[in-house]
Protein backbone atom coordinates (compact mmCIF):
# COMPACT_ATOMS: atom_id res chain seq x y z
CA UNK A 1 0.00 0.00 0.00
CA UNK A 2 1.54 3.30 -1.28
CA UNK A 3 1.03 6.81 0.66
CA UNK A 4 -2.16 9.15 0.43
CA UNK A 5 -2.18 12.23 -0.94
CA UNK A 6 -4.61 14.93 -0.02
CA UNK A 7 -4.83 17.34 -3.22
CA UNK A 8 -6.95 21.05 -2.67
CA UNK A 9 -6.65 24.26 -4.97
CA UNK A 10 -5.89 25.77 -1.45
CA UNK A 11 -4.09 24.19 1.47
CA UNK A 12 -5.90 23.95 5.33
CA UNK A 13 -3.11 26.82 6.58
CA UNK A 14 -3.20 30.21 5.48
CA UNK A 15 0.12 32.21 4.27
CA UNK A 16 1.14 35.51 6.28
CA UNK A 17 3.90 37.71 5.44
CA UNK A 18 4.94 39.47 9.19
CA UNK A 19 8.04 41.52 9.38
CA UNK A 20 9.76 39.99 6.42
CA UNK A 21 8.82 36.22 7.77
CA UNK A 22 6.97 33.77 6.23
CA UNK A 23 4.24 32.12 9.14
CA UNK A 24 1.28 29.84 8.68
CA UNK A 25 -1.73 29.70 10.02
CA UNK A 26 -3.51 26.50 10.52
CA UNK A 27 -7.29 26.66 8.97
CA UNK A 28 -10.10 25.48 11.45
CA UNK A 29 -12.24 24.90 8.39
CA UNK A 30 -14.38 21.23 8.94
CA UNK A 31 -12.52 19.80 5.43
CA UNK A 32 -8.72 20.72 7.21
CA UNK A 33 -10.04 18.98 10.34
CA UNK A 34 -11.29 15.80 8.89
CA UNK A 35 -8.53 15.36 6.80
CA UNK A 36 -6.24 16.23 9.38
CA UNK A 37 -6.38 12.39 10.47
CA UNK A 38 -5.05 10.98 6.80
CA UNK A 39 -2.26 13.47 5.66
CA UNK A 40 -0.48 13.99 9.35
CA UNK A 41 0.12 10.23 9.07
CA UNK A 42 3.25 8.13 7.99
CA UNK A 43 4.13 9.69 4.48
CA UNK A 44 1.32 10.83 3.53
CA UNK A 45 1.16 14.83 2.13
CA UNK A 46 -1.31 17.47 1.47
CA UNK A 47 -0.86 19.56 -2.02
CA UNK A 48 -2.25 22.78 -2.69
CA UNK A 49 -1.59 26.74 -3.19
CA UNK A 50 -0.48 28.46 -0.21
CA UNK A 51 -2.42 31.29 -0.91
CA UNK A 52 -0.44 35.04 -0.91
CA UNK A 53 2.16 36.29 -3.91
CA UNK A 54 5.35 34.36 -3.23
CA UNK A 55 7.55 35.03 -6.29
CA UNK A 56 11.34 35.50 -5.34
CA UNK A 57 13.11 32.23 -5.71
CA UNK A 58 14.79 32.05 -2.19
CA UNK A 59 11.11 33.15 -0.32
CA UNK A 60 10.03 30.31 -2.26
CA UNK A 61 12.40 27.70 -0.96
CA UNK A 62 11.48 29.21 2.50
CA UNK A 63 7.90 28.50 2.21
CA UNK A 64 8.10 25.14 0.69
CA UNK A 65 10.94 23.68 3.49
CA UNK A 66 8.50 25.37 5.82
CA UNK A 67 5.06 23.75 4.34
CA UNK A 68 7.24 20.17 4.07
CA UNK A 69 7.74 20.17 7.91
CA UNK A 70 3.82 20.31 8.09
CA UNK A 71 3.55 17.68 6.18
CA UNK A 72 2.10 19.90 3.01
CA UNK A 73 3.83 20.98 -0.50
CA UNK A 74 3.13 23.73 -2.22
CA UNK A 75 2.10 24.65 -6.11
CA UNK A 76 3.24 28.46 -6.84
CA UNK A 77 0.69 30.71 -8.97
CA UNK A 78 1.40 33.67 -10.33
CA UNK A 79 -0.27 36.47 -10.06
CA UNK A 80 -1.83 35.95 -13.86
CA UNK A 81 -3.18 32.60 -12.81
CA UNK A 82 -5.06 33.77 -10.01
CA UNK A 83 -6.77 35.88 -12.25
CA UNK A 84 -8.01 33.83 -14.74
CA UNK A 85 -7.76 30.46 -13.57
CA UNK A 86 -8.68 30.98 -10.19
CA UNK A 87 -11.22 33.94 -10.12
CA UNK A 88 -11.55 33.72 -13.28
CA UNK A 89 -12.50 29.74 -14.97
CA UNK A 90 -13.02 28.95 -11.23
CA UNK A 91 -15.25 31.87 -9.53
CA UNK A 92 -16.75 33.35 -12.77
CA UNK A 93 -17.60 30.60 -14.62
CA UNK A 94 -17.94 27.27 -12.62
CA UNK A 95 -19.37 28.76 -9.94
CA UNK A 96 -21.81 30.56 -11.61
CA UNK A 97 -22.90 27.57 -13.84
CA UNK A 98 -23.23 24.71 -11.03
CA UNK A 99 -25.40 27.16 -8.96
CA UNK A 100 -27.69 28.07 -11.79
CA UNK A 101 -26.72 31.64 -11.94
CA UNK A 102 -26.43 31.03 -15.93
CA UNK A 103 -27.07 35.09 -16.03
CA UNK A 104 -23.17 35.45 -14.51
CA UNK A 105 -21.48 32.95 -16.62
CA UNK A 106 -18.07 34.21 -18.65
CA UNK A 107 -17.63 32.44 -21.22
CA UNK A 108 -13.74 33.57 -21.63
CA UNK A 109 -11.35 31.04 -23.69
CA UNK A 110 -8.58 33.10 -21.57
CA UNK A 111 -10.05 31.65 -18.22
CA UNK A 112 -10.25 28.12 -19.54
CA UNK A 113 -6.68 27.96 -21.05
CA UNK A 114 -5.24 29.24 -17.29
CA UNK A 115 -7.41 26.86 -16.39
CA UNK A 116 -6.21 23.84 -18.40
CA UNK A 117 -2.58 25.08 -17.62
CA UNK A 118 -2.86 24.98 -13.65
CA UNK A 119 -4.53 21.16 -13.81
CA UNK A 120 -1.58 20.63 -15.95
CA UNK A 121 0.61 22.67 -12.92
CA UNK A 122 -1.11 20.84 -10.26
CA UNK A 123 -0.53 17.55 -12.02
CA UNK A 124 2.99 18.14 -12.47
CA UNK A 125 3.73 18.93 -8.66
CA UNK A 126 1.78 15.78 -7.69
CA UNK A 127 4.03 13.72 -9.96
CA UNK A 128 6.77 14.65 -8.24
CA UNK A 129 5.53 13.30 -4.98
CA UNK A 130 3.50 10.39 -5.98
CA UNK A 131 4.27 7.06 -6.55
CA UNK A 132 2.60 4.35 -8.58
CA UNK A 133 0.52 2.53 -5.90
CA UNK A 134 -0.42 6.11 -4.09
CA UNK A 135 -4.08 7.06 -3.11
CA UNK A 136 -4.69 10.55 -4.58
CA UNK A 137 -7.75 12.52 -3.10
CA UNK A 138 -8.55 15.17 -4.71
CA UNK A 139 -11.04 18.44 -3.81
CA UNK A 140 -13.88 20.31 -5.65
CA UNK A 141 -14.68 22.70 -8.91
CA UNK A 142 -11.43 24.36 -9.31
CA UNK A 143 -9.17 20.87 -10.20
CA UNK A 144 -12.23 18.91 -12.63
CA UNK A 145 -9.10 17.85 -15.35
CA UNK A 146 -6.57 17.17 -12.99
CA UNK A 147 -7.95 13.08 -12.27
CA UNK A 148 -7.99 12.14 -15.91
CA UNK A 149 -4.14 14.45 -16.10
CA UNK A 150 -2.76 12.21 -13.61
CA UNK A 151 -4.25 9.18 -14.93
CA UNK A 152 -2.93 9.46 -18.34
CA UNK A 153 0.34 9.11 -15.99
CA UNK A 154 -0.27 7.04 -13.15
CA UNK A 155 -2.59 4.57 -14.83
CA UNK A 156 -3.15 2.12 -12.18
CA UNK A 157 -3.32 4.74 -9.24
CA UNK A 158 -6.20 4.93 -6.70
CA UNK A 159 -7.19 8.29 -7.72
CA UNK A 160 -10.32 10.05 -6.30
CA UNK A 161 -12.37 13.36 -6.58
CA UNK A 162 -14.96 15.02 -4.34
CA UNK A 163 -16.54 18.18 -5.58
CA UNK A 164 -17.63 20.33 -2.68
CA UNK A 165 -20.81 22.72 -4.88
CA UNK A 166 -23.68 21.02 -6.48
CA UNK A 167 -23.29 19.31 -10.02
CA UNK A 168 -26.13 20.69 -12.16
CA UNK A 169 -28.74 18.95 -14.42
CA UNK A 170 -27.56 18.68 -18.23
CA UNK A 171 -29.42 21.63 -19.17
CA UNK A 172 -26.84 23.77 -17.73
CA UNK A 173 -23.41 21.70 -18.35
CA UNK A 174 -24.74 21.44 -21.93
CA UNK A 175 -24.32 25.31 -22.24
CA UNK A 176 -20.33 25.33 -21.50
CA UNK A 177 -18.48 24.48 -25.17
CA UNK A 178 -15.92 22.57 -22.39
CA UNK A 179 -18.57 20.26 -21.28
CA UNK A 180 -16.58 17.02 -22.62
CA UNK A 181 -13.33 17.84 -21.50
CA UNK A 182 -15.18 18.67 -18.06
CA UNK A 183 -16.43 15.37 -17.58
CA UNK A 184 -13.69 13.31 -19.23
CA UNK A 185 -11.12 15.49 -16.92
CA UNK A 186 -13.44 13.95 -13.35
CA UNK A 187 -13.76 10.27 -15.32
CA UNK A 188 -10.18 9.51 -14.71
CA UNK A 189 -10.99 9.19 -11.10
CA UNK A 190 -11.92 5.56 -9.44
CA UNK A 191 -14.75 7.29 -7.08
CA UNK A 192 -16.48 10.36 -7.55
CA UNK A 193 -18.41 11.66 -4.70
CA UNK A 194 -20.75 14.31 -4.18
CA UNK A 195 -23.13 15.79 -1.32
CA UNK A 196 -26.61 14.58 -2.37
CA UNK A 197 -28.59 12.30 -5.02
CA UNK A 198 -29.53 14.60 -6.87
CA UNK A 199 -25.84 16.01 -7.66
CA UNK A 200 -25.04 12.46 -8.60
CA UNK A 201 -27.87 11.74 -10.93
CA UNK A 202 -27.34 14.68 -12.86
CA UNK A 203 -23.62 13.82 -13.37
CA UNK A 204 -24.58 10.45 -14.38
CA UNK A 205 -27.13 12.05 -16.97
CA UNK A 206 -24.08 14.01 -18.10
CA UNK A 207 -21.84 11.67 -18.46
CA UNK A 208 -24.22 9.25 -20.45
CA UNK A 209 -25.80 12.37 -22.63
CA UNK A 210 -22.14 14.07 -23.78
CA UNK A 211 -19.91 11.23 -22.93
CA UNK A 212 -21.70 8.50 -24.16
CA UNK A 213 -21.24 6.33 -21.28
CA UNK A 214 -23.87 4.37 -19.50
CA UNK A 215 -23.94 3.59 -15.96
CA UNK A 216 -25.20 0.59 -14.01
CA UNK A 217 -26.05 1.41 -9.97
CA UNK A 218 -23.54 4.20 -10.25
CA UNK A 219 -21.05 2.32 -11.97
CA UNK A 220 -19.37 3.76 -15.43
CA UNK A 221 -17.37 1.58 -17.44
CA UNK A 222 -14.48 3.85 -19.17
CA UNK A 223 -11.67 2.70 -21.14
CA UNK A 224 -11.77 -1.04 -19.59
CA UNK A 225 -11.45 0.44 -16.45
CA UNK A 226 -15.05 0.95 -13.05
CA UNK A 227 -15.50 4.66 -12.12
CA UNK A 228 -18.29 4.88 -9.11
CA UNK A 229 -20.17 7.54 -8.53
CA UNK A 230 -22.24 8.30 -5.32
CA UNK A 231 -23.39 10.43 -2.66
CA UNK A 232 -21.61 11.01 0.66
CA UNK A 233 -23.11 14.05 1.95
CA UNK A 234 -20.24 15.75 4.60
CA UNK A 235 -20.45 15.99 7.94
CA UNK A 236 -19.07 18.51 10.57
CA UNK A 237 -16.84 17.96 13.62
CA UNK A 238 -20.04 17.93 15.54
CA UNK A 239 -18.41 17.14 19.19
CA UNK A 240 -15.97 20.39 18.82
CA UNK A 241 -19.25 22.54 18.19
CA UNK A 242 -21.05 20.67 21.09
CA UNK A 243 -18.10 21.32 23.43
CA UNK A 244 -17.55 24.89 22.85
CA UNK A 245 -20.62 26.05 22.95
CA UNK A 246 -20.60 25.32 26.46
CA UNK A 247 -17.10 25.94 27.38
CA UNK A 248 -16.12 28.97 29.32
CA UNK A 249 -14.35 31.01 26.51
CA UNK A 250 -17.62 30.63 24.65
CA UNK A 251 -20.40 31.48 27.83
CA UNK A 252 -17.99 34.62 28.22
CA UNK A 253 -18.78 35.98 24.95
CA UNK A 254 -22.32 34.86 25.37
CA UNK A 255 -22.99 37.01 28.40
CA UNK A 256 -21.09 40.08 26.80
CA UNK A 257 -23.17 40.28 23.91
CA UNK A 258 -26.53 39.53 25.81
CA UNK A 259 -25.50 42.36 27.50
CA UNK A 260 -25.12 44.62 24.79
CA UNK A 261 -28.11 43.08 22.83
CA UNK A 262 -30.87 43.37 26.11
CA UNK A 263 -33.93 41.15 25.71
CA UNK A 264 -34.25 40.24 21.69
CA UNK A 265 -35.43 37.26 20.15
CA UNK A 266 -31.99 36.69 17.51
CA UNK A 267 -32.56 35.29 14.18
CA UNK A 268 -28.52 34.37 13.22
CA UNK A 269 -27.34 34.13 9.84
CA UNK A 270 -23.74 33.35 8.27
CA UNK A 271 -22.38 33.40 5.01
CA UNK A 272 -19.42 33.89 3.06
CA UNK A 273 -20.49 37.38 0.20
CA UNK A 274 -21.72 35.20 -2.48
CA UNK A 275 -25.26 35.02 -4.48
CA UNK A 276 -25.93 31.69 -4.42
CA UNK A 277 -26.22 32.84 -0.50
CA UNK A 278 -29.71 34.25 -0.57
CA UNK A 279 -28.78 36.79 1.30
CA UNK A 280 -30.84 40.33 -0.67
CA UNK A 281 -33.71 37.65 -0.70
CA UNK A 282 -33.66 37.09 3.20
CA UNK A 283 -33.12 40.57 4.24
CA UNK A 284 -36.59 41.74 2.45
CA UNK A 285 -37.99 38.82 3.95
CA UNK A 286 -37.70 39.90 7.41
CA UNK A 287 -38.50 43.87 6.19
CA UNK A 288 -41.44 42.12 5.30
CA UNK A 289 -42.31 40.33 9.02
CA UNK A 290 -41.19 44.00 10.50
CA UNK A 291 -43.56 45.65 7.86
CA UNK A 292 -46.71 43.38 8.63
CA UNK A 293 -45.40 42.97 12.59
CA UNK A 294 -45.19 46.27 14.37
CA UNK A 295 -45.36 43.90 17.62
CA UNK A 296 -41.91 42.50 16.53
CA UNK A 297 -40.34 46.35 16.68
CA UNK A 298 -37.73 46.35 19.63
CA UNK A 299 -38.58 42.80 20.11
CA UNK A 300 -36.52 40.90 17.32
CA UNK A 301 -33.06 41.44 15.30
CA UNK A 302 -31.28 39.92 13.31
CA UNK A 303 -27.68 39.15 13.58
CA UNK A 304 -25.80 39.32 9.78
CA UNK A 305 -22.95 37.91 9.40
CA UNK A 306 -21.31 38.26 6.16
CA UNK A 307 -17.63 36.76 5.33
CA UNK A 308 -15.42 38.72 2.76
CA UNK A 309 -15.46 36.73 -0.13
CA UNK A 310 -13.88 37.02 -3.77
CA UNK A 311 -13.63 40.72 -4.05
CA UNK A 312 -12.48 41.56 -7.36
CA UNK A 313 -15.00 39.46 -9.39
CA UNK A 314 -18.03 41.84 -10.44
CA UNK A 315 -21.10 40.05 -9.63
CA UNK A 316 -19.64 39.93 -6.02
CA UNK A 317 -18.63 43.96 -5.75
CA UNK A 318 -22.33 44.62 -7.16
CA UNK A 319 -24.05 42.21 -4.57
CA UNK A 320 -22.27 43.93 -1.66
CA UNK A 321 -23.50 47.22 -2.75
CA UNK A 322 -27.07 45.56 -2.80
CA UNK A 323 -26.68 44.41 0.65
CA UNK A 324 -25.55 47.57 1.94
CA UNK A 325 -28.59 49.30 0.56
CA UNK A 326 -30.96 46.73 1.76
CA UNK A 327 -29.37 47.14 5.44
CA UNK A 328 -29.71 50.47 5.16
CA UNK A 329 -33.36 50.63 4.11
CA UNK A 330 -34.73 48.47 6.66
CA UNK A 331 -32.45 49.91 10.01
CA UNK A 332 -33.29 53.94 8.47
CA UNK A 333 -36.78 52.64 8.12
CA UNK A 334 -37.06 50.70 11.67
CA UNK A 335 -34.76 51.74 13.71
CA UNK A 336 -35.20 53.33 17.42
CA UNK A 337 -32.29 54.77 19.80
CA UNK A 338 -32.51 51.46 21.66
CA UNK A 339 -33.43 49.24 18.88
CA UNK A 340 -31.69 47.88 15.49
CA UNK A 341 -33.24 45.82 13.80
CA UNK A 342 -30.35 44.46 11.64
CA UNK A 343 -26.67 44.05 13.49
CA UNK A 344 -25.01 43.33 10.35
CA UNK A 345 -21.28 42.94 9.80
CA UNK A 346 -19.12 42.43 7.26
CA UNK A 347 -15.99 40.25 8.54
CA UNK A 348 -15.09 37.00 9.83
CA UNK A 349 -15.23 36.42 13.85
CA UNK A 350 -13.09 34.04 15.87
CA UNK A 351 -13.84 30.74 16.57
CA UNK A 352 -15.54 30.78 20.07
CA UNK A 353 -17.00 34.25 19.21
CA UNK A 354 -18.54 32.62 16.14
CA UNK A 355 -19.52 29.18 18.54
CA UNK A 356 -21.49 32.27 20.87
CA UNK A 357 -23.32 33.62 18.10
CA UNK A 358 -24.82 30.18 17.81
CA UNK A 359 -25.43 29.35 21.11
CA UNK A 360 -27.16 32.79 22.12
CA UNK A 361 -29.38 32.87 18.65
CA UNK A 362 -33.12 31.59 19.04
CA UNK A 363 -33.20 30.76 15.13
CA UNK A 364 -31.13 30.32 12.11
CA UNK A 365 -32.08 31.66 9.19
CA UNK A 366 -29.92 29.91 6.28
CA UNK A 367 -31.62 30.51 3.24
CA UNK A 368 -29.38 29.82 0.45
CA UNK A 369 -31.12 30.06 -3.31
CA UNK A 370 -28.38 27.11 -4.10
CA UNK A 371 -25.53 25.48 -1.92
CA UNK A 372 -23.59 21.80 -2.62
CA UNK A 373 -24.15 21.59 1.47
CA UNK A 374 -24.21 24.39 3.85
CA UNK A 375 -22.53 23.72 6.75
CA UNK A 376 -23.43 26.27 8.82
CA UNK A 377 -27.05 24.93 9.40
CA UNK A 378 -25.23 22.18 10.80
CA UNK A 379 -22.74 23.95 12.91
CA UNK A 380 -25.98 25.62 14.42
CA UNK A 381 -27.69 22.67 15.26
CA UNK A 382 -24.69 20.48 17.07
CA UNK A 383 -24.46 24.23 19.70
CA UNK A 384 -27.82 23.89 20.78
CA UNK A 385 -26.97 21.60 23.58
CA UNK A 386 -29.85 23.44 25.27
CA UNK A 387 -31.93 21.88 22.68
CA UNK A 388 -33.70 25.31 22.48
CA UNK A 389 -33.39 26.85 19.08
CA UNK A 390 -35.06 26.98 15.56
CA UNK A 391 -33.72 26.07 12.29
CA UNK A 392 -35.28 27.37 8.99
CA UNK A 393 -33.76 26.09 6.13
CA UNK A 394 -33.79 26.20 2.40
CA UNK A 395 -34.90 23.17 0.27
CA UNK A 396 -31.76 24.13 -1.90
CA UNK A 397 -29.10 23.44 0.40
CA UNK A 398 -27.58 19.97 -0.06
CA UNK A 399 -28.30 19.88 4.01
CA UNK A 400 -32.18 20.12 3.78
CA UNK A 401 -31.88 16.10 2.33
CA UNK A 402 -30.96 15.07 5.62
CA UNK A 403 -32.23 18.38 7.93
CA UNK A 404 -35.92 17.05 7.52
CA UNK A 405 -36.41 18.41 11.04
CA UNK A 406 -35.90 21.93 10.22
CA UNK A 407 -38.47 24.24 8.95
CA UNK A 408 -37.84 23.67 5.11
CA UNK A 409 -38.46 27.10 2.59
CA UNK A 410 -38.44 27.51 -0.93
CA UNK A 411 -35.63 30.73 -1.05
CA UNK A 412 -37.40 32.78 -3.33
CA UNK A 413 -40.79 32.70 -1.69
CA UNK A 414 -40.32 35.76 0.71
CA UNK A 415 -44.38 34.97 1.93
CA UNK A 416 -42.87 31.22 3.34
CA UNK A 417 -40.12 32.77 4.74
CA UNK A 418 -41.76 35.37 6.59
CA UNK A 419 -44.36 32.69 7.71
CA UNK A 420 -41.36 30.03 9.02
CA UNK A 421 -39.49 32.78 10.93
CA UNK A 422 -43.27 33.32 12.62
CA UNK A 423 -43.46 29.94 13.06
CA UNK A 424 -40.20 29.97 14.63
CA UNK A 425 -40.27 32.64 16.81
CA UNK A 426 -44.15 31.18 18.28
CA UNK A 427 -43.19 27.50 18.19
CA UNK A 428 -43.36 25.51 21.92
CA UNK A 429 -40.21 24.37 24.03
CA UNK A 430 -41.09 20.97 23.44
CA UNK A 431 -41.34 21.24 19.87
CA UNK A 432 -37.87 22.74 19.46
CA UNK A 433 -36.19 19.87 21.29
CA UNK A 434 -38.22 17.33 19.53
CA UNK A 435 -36.66 18.74 16.06
CA UNK A 436 -33.56 19.62 17.50
CA UNK A 437 -32.79 15.88 19.18
CA UNK A 438 -33.59 14.42 15.88
CA UNK A 439 -31.78 16.55 14.21
CA UNK A 440 -28.50 15.86 16.35
CA UNK A 441 -28.86 12.15 16.52
CA UNK A 442 -27.86 12.16 13.04
CA UNK A 443 -25.52 14.55 12.56
CA UNK A 444 -23.48 13.17 15.77
CA UNK A 445 -23.67 9.33 14.19
CA UNK A 446 -22.39 10.94 10.68
CA UNK A 447 -19.91 14.04 11.60
CA UNK A 448 -17.31 14.29 9.57
CA UNK A 449 -14.37 11.36 10.70
CA UNK A 450 -16.88 9.00 9.72
CA UNK A 451 -17.29 11.08 6.05
CA UNK A 452 -13.78 10.27 5.78
CA UNK A 453 -13.59 6.89 6.76
CA UNK A 454 -17.22 5.81 4.94
CA UNK A 455 -15.72 7.76 1.53
CA UNK A 456 -11.78 6.24 1.70
CA UNK A 457 -13.88 2.15 2.80
CA UNK A 458 -15.82 2.66 -0.69
CA UNK A 459 -12.29 3.99 -2.57
CA UNK A 460 -11.04 0.89 -1.33
CA UNK A 461 -13.82 -1.40 -2.30
CA UNK A 462 -14.04 -0.30 -5.79
CA UNK A 463 -10.22 -0.74 -6.39
CA UNK A 464 -11.23 -4.66 -4.81
CA UNK A 465 -14.06 -4.81 -7.82
CA UNK A 466 -11.85 -3.45 -10.31
CA UNK A 467 -9.05 -5.92 -9.83
CA UNK A 468 -11.46 -9.05 -9.66
CA UNK A 469 -12.94 -7.76 -12.78
CA UNK A 470 -9.45 -7.46 -14.59
CA UNK A 471 -9.03 -11.27 -12.94
CA UNK A 472 -12.20 -13.20 -14.77
C1 LIG B 1 -18.48 25.07 0.24
C2 LIG B 1 -19.85 24.82 -0.39
C3 LIG B 1 -20.29 23.08 1.35
C4 LIG B 1 -18.31 31.38 8.49
N1 LIG B 1 -18.19 32.55 9.10
C5 LIG B 1 -17.23 32.42 10.01
C6 LIG B 1 -16.74 31.12 9.95
N2 LIG B 1 -17.42 30.49 8.99
C7 LIG B 1 -17.25 29.07 8.62
C8 LIG B 1 -18.45 28.27 9.07
C9 LIG B 1 -18.47 27.10 8.09
C10 LIG B 1 -17.77 27.67 6.84
O1 LIG B 1 -17.20 28.92 7.20
C11 LIG B 1 -18.76 27.93 5.71
O2 LIG B 1 -19.12 26.68 5.14
P1 LIG B 1 -20.39 26.48 4.21
O3 LIG B 1 -20.58 25.03 4.02
O4 LIG B 1 -21.59 27.10 4.88
O5 LIG B 1 -20.15 27.28 2.87
P2 LIG B 1 -18.97 27.44 1.73
O6 LIG B 1 -17.84 28.24 2.23
O7 LIG B 1 -19.68 28.03 0.55
O8 LIG B 1 -18.46 25.95 1.38
C12 LIG B 1 -20.84 24.34 0.67
C13 LIG B 1 -18.84 23.27 1.81
O9 LIG B 1 -18.02 23.78 0.75
C14 LIG B 1 -18.24 21.96 2.32
O10 LIG B 1 -18.29 20.96 1.35
O11 LIG B 1 -21.07 22.81 2.49
O12 LIG B 1 -22.09 24.05 0.08
O13 LIG B 1 -20.35 26.02 -1.03
O14 LIG B 1 -17.72 26.03 8.57
O15 LIG B 1 -18.28 27.90 10.41
N3 LIG B 1 -15.75 30.67 10.76
C15 LIG B 1 -15.24 31.55 11.67
N4 LIG B 1 -15.67 32.84 11.76
C16 LIG B 1 -16.65 33.32 10.96
O16 LIG B 1 -17.01 34.50 11.06
N5 LIG B 1 -14.28 31.13 12.52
Amino acid sequence: MGKTIIVSNRLPVSLQHKNGKFEFKASAGGLATGLGSIYKEGENIWIGWPGNDVEAPEQKQEVTEKLMSLKMAPVFLTKEEVELYYEGFSNDTIWPAFHYFTQYINYEDTYWEAYHRVNRKFCDAILKKADLDDTIWIHDYQLLLLPMMLREKLPDATIAFFQHIPFPSYEIIRMLPWRRELLEGMVGSDLIGFHTYDDMRHFLSAVGRILGLSNESGFIQADNRLVNVDAFPMGIDYDKFAKAAVSKKTQNHVRKFKEMLGEQRLLLTIDRLDYSKGIPQRVKAFEELLEAHPEFHGKVSMIMIVVPSRAKVESYKQLKIEIDTLVGRINSKFSTLNWVPVHYFYRSFPFNELSAFYALSDIALVTPLRDGMNLVCKEFVASKTDKKGVLILSEMAGASKELVDAILVNPNNLEGVKNAIMEALTMDEEEQELRLSSMQQSLKKYDIFQWVKVFMDRLAHVKEKQKELISR
